[in-house]
């Protein structure tokens, strides 16, 4: 703890100065820069902006230079247990004939590139291309529908999409490709010129032969060197996509420069990486975690890591214990929801518990994406960890690039449910509504009184979105997490309150409520109104609750049932199987004040069954709670 003072310390005296000197030591620069922080656009900041950089040269030409050429950068293990690696000079190779293959079809510095990829070596390699020419990748999680991912394309004006015939999980092929073709065939993707297709399964899919490439041939003959396009250190890296209070997601705009300084700190101080290190983050490349933790932080630091293409249940709810068994994972890296889903499969089948597997290798878990409630934080400790492996709770978000508020394994001291203290040079705080601090014991507000090198830069093509969601005027200029917080009284130590926008957590994926009610009403032929609230669940975190009004009358018993499986499948064609509500309800209306406003307060009360102790007084239809309050 005295080197995490002093650092906090360093930080406090001179903020730009110490993001500058580890700005110096972290990365490889071609041009150094000679300023750190640059706020005379707040609340545009710019951190490092003269320097120019590669975050692939970062990530592989400089591991090579290294000596760590022959160093195993990935260990991938597909869904089928087939085990492939690449070593640093592999991935550099693969990487650079990628680059040349993009160049090849005209993918120029600043242009977009979609990449809708299942977990593979390839979708890495696909970043690490888009990275050494200067494009700016947009990856998104290959469970989003054809029109989530057509928004997507056309908001983010992509030039190429990347993507493979189809992914494996649990065992079953599911499309990709396919998808790709759907989204496009929905229009407004006319700036996609080309559609690059890795083949993973060779499963049968369409073909549009003017548009329509196979990676693998667009590859061939290309050389395995491709000199890297420097950039400046604010050149957008990538644009991914994120739930926000409003329906449209936000494209988070992300930097070159500072993005990488904090990935590449946050991986080494956070999991205290160390060169024979077998690390392992469960997330998928179409997430934050798997941007920050998967294709950039572990590899700008030459370390060696676990990429896994399948899901935690398949073959068995044992799939993670026997990988880290096999692998020697020495830092484990996963959500909340995944431990107690595992929890539950080991509680009713004792073949899966981890006992069963040889854990020793294990050195640091760490947690990310929900709150970690104590009972989980427990088991993941004693039965994963033997008792002796720090947790780190690692609080983020997409917006911050790295590591907000986390332990630092074997200084801070640990309390189950709590994310404990700031990364060093992050000054997080909790402040009332004006931006005043709130006394600790007290909670509030949760912000970043200072900017720091990894922060969101923008929204995509709409920077007045960016002010109004993260700078409201009345908090004085600090960035607005979106989270509620408190501190306790003795240590200081944060704890995560959950959201205080309109805003869900499913299973470690942020949600907005707004977007799914869309959704919902633009099914016209069913559906007058709806809104959708979020109920704590003791797997998923929270589950989602959406209360609907059909054009006709309100359905009951069967019909009920039948017409909210639709909705279900509605949902899921519009934005993803991930947005499915779990519970539906009818009304004959919704509770509404005299004005006219949904009162959510109501609605998630009667979302956990909750007897009403709230005021109603304002509420125009009363009966209608209880309609609201029958189960399907
Ligand atoms: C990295 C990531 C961000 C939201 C965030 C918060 C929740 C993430 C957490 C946590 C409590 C933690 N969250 N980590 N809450 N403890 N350790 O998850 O990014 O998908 O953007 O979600 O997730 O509510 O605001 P993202």
């Amino acid at each position: 703890m005295d080197a995490y003072e002093k650092l906090v310390a360093e930080a406090e005296a001179d903020h730009s100065g110490y993001w500058s000197r580890l700005a110096r030591e972290f990365l490889g620069w071609k041009t150094p820069f000679t300023r750190g922080l640059d706020d005379s656009q707040a609340p545009f900041f710019k951190w490092f902006e003269d320097g120019t950089l590669n975050v692939s040269w970062n990530c592989l030409d400089r591991q090579v230079e290294r000596g760590l050429g022959d160093k195993t950068a990935i260990i991938f293990e597909a869904d089928d247990g087939q085990v492939t690696r690449a070593s640093y000079r592999e991935l550099l190779a693969r990487t650079c004939r990628m680059a040349n293959a993009l160049k090849a079809r005209g993918v120029k510095k600043g242009d977009r590139v979609v990449i809708y990829m299942s977990m593979s070596i390839e979708g890495v390699v696909a970043m690490q291309a888009c990275a050494r020419i200067g494009a700016t990748h947009s990856v998104v999680f290959g469970g989003f529908s054809a029109q989530s991912l057509r928004d997507r394309i056309q908001d983010a004006g992509a030039v190429m999409v990347v993507t493979a015939d189809e992914q494996v999980r649990g065992g079953k092929p599911l499309p990709l490709k396919a998808i790709v073709d759907e989204a496009i065939a929905l229009g407004g993707c006319e700036t996609v010129k080309n559609v690059v297709v890795y083949r993973r399964t060779g499963g049968p899919i369409g073909w549009v032969p003017s548009r329509d490439r196979w990676l693998h041939e667009e590859t061939q003959g290309q050389p395995e060197t491709c000199e890297p396009e420097w950039v400046g250190a604010e050149h957008p890296l990538f644009v991914l996509y994120t739930s926000g209070s409003t329906g449209k997601p936000k494209g988070v705009q992300h930097s070159s420069g500072g993005y990488l300084l904090h990935a590449a700190l946050t991986t080494q101080w956070t999991f205290d990486l160390k060169p024979a290190d077998v690390f392992w983050c469960t997330a998928d490349i179409g997430w934050v975690t798997g941007h920050t933790y998967i294709a950039y932080g572990p590899l700008a630091l030459g370390a060696t890591e676990v990429v896994f293409e399948g899901v935690p249940t398949y073959p068995d709810a044992g799939r993670f214990w026997k990988m880290i068994q096999d692998h020697k994972v020495s830092v484990f890296y996963t959500a909340p929801t995944a431990i107690r889903s595992l929890i539950k499969a080991a509680e009713g089948n004792p073949e899966v518990h981890p006992r069963r597997y040889d854990l020793s290798s294990l050195r640091i878990l760490g947690s990310v994406g929900e709150p970690i409630n104590p009972a989980a934080w427990e088991w993941f400790h004693q039965h994963v960890g033997g008792g002796r492996c720090p947790i780190v709770d690692t609080f983020w978000q997409t917006e911050t690039g790295g590591h907000m508020i986390t332990p630092l394994p074997g200084a801070t001291p640990l309390v189950p449910g709590s994310c404990t203290l700031p990364f060093p040079g992050i000054a997080a705080a909790i402040v009332d509504e004006t931006g005043a601090d709130v006394p600790n014991g007290q909670g509030g507000i949760l912000v970043v009184k200072k900017p720091w090198p990894s922060m969101i830069r923008t929204i995509w093509g709409d920077p007045e979105r960016f002010k109004a969601s993260y700078y409201p005027p009345e908090l004085k200029g600090f960035y607005l997490a979106g989270d509620g917080a408190i501190r306790d009284a003795k240590t200081g130590y944060f704890t995560i309150t959950g959201r205080i926008d309109d805003v869900l957590n499913v299973s470690g994926h942020r949600m907005g409520t707004m977007e799914i009610e869309s959704a919902l009403v633009s099914c016209t032929a069913l559906v007058a109104e709806a809104a959708v609230v979020g109920r704590p669940d003791d797997t998923t975190g929270e589950a989602i609750c959406a209360f609907v009004v059909l054009k006709r009358a309100r359905p009951t018993g069967d019909e009920a049932k039948k017409i909210a499986n639709e909705l279900r499948n509605w949902v899921a064609k519009e934005i993803g199987p991930i947005a499915k509500p779990k519970d539906i309800r009818f009304g004959d209306n919704l509770p509404k004040t005299r004005s006219g406003k949904i009162m959510r307060r109501l609605l998630r009360s009667v979302a956990k069954d909750e007897p009403i102790t709230q005021d109603t007084s304002t509420l125009e239809n009363p009966a209608i709670l209880a309609q609201l309050s029958e189960r399907n």
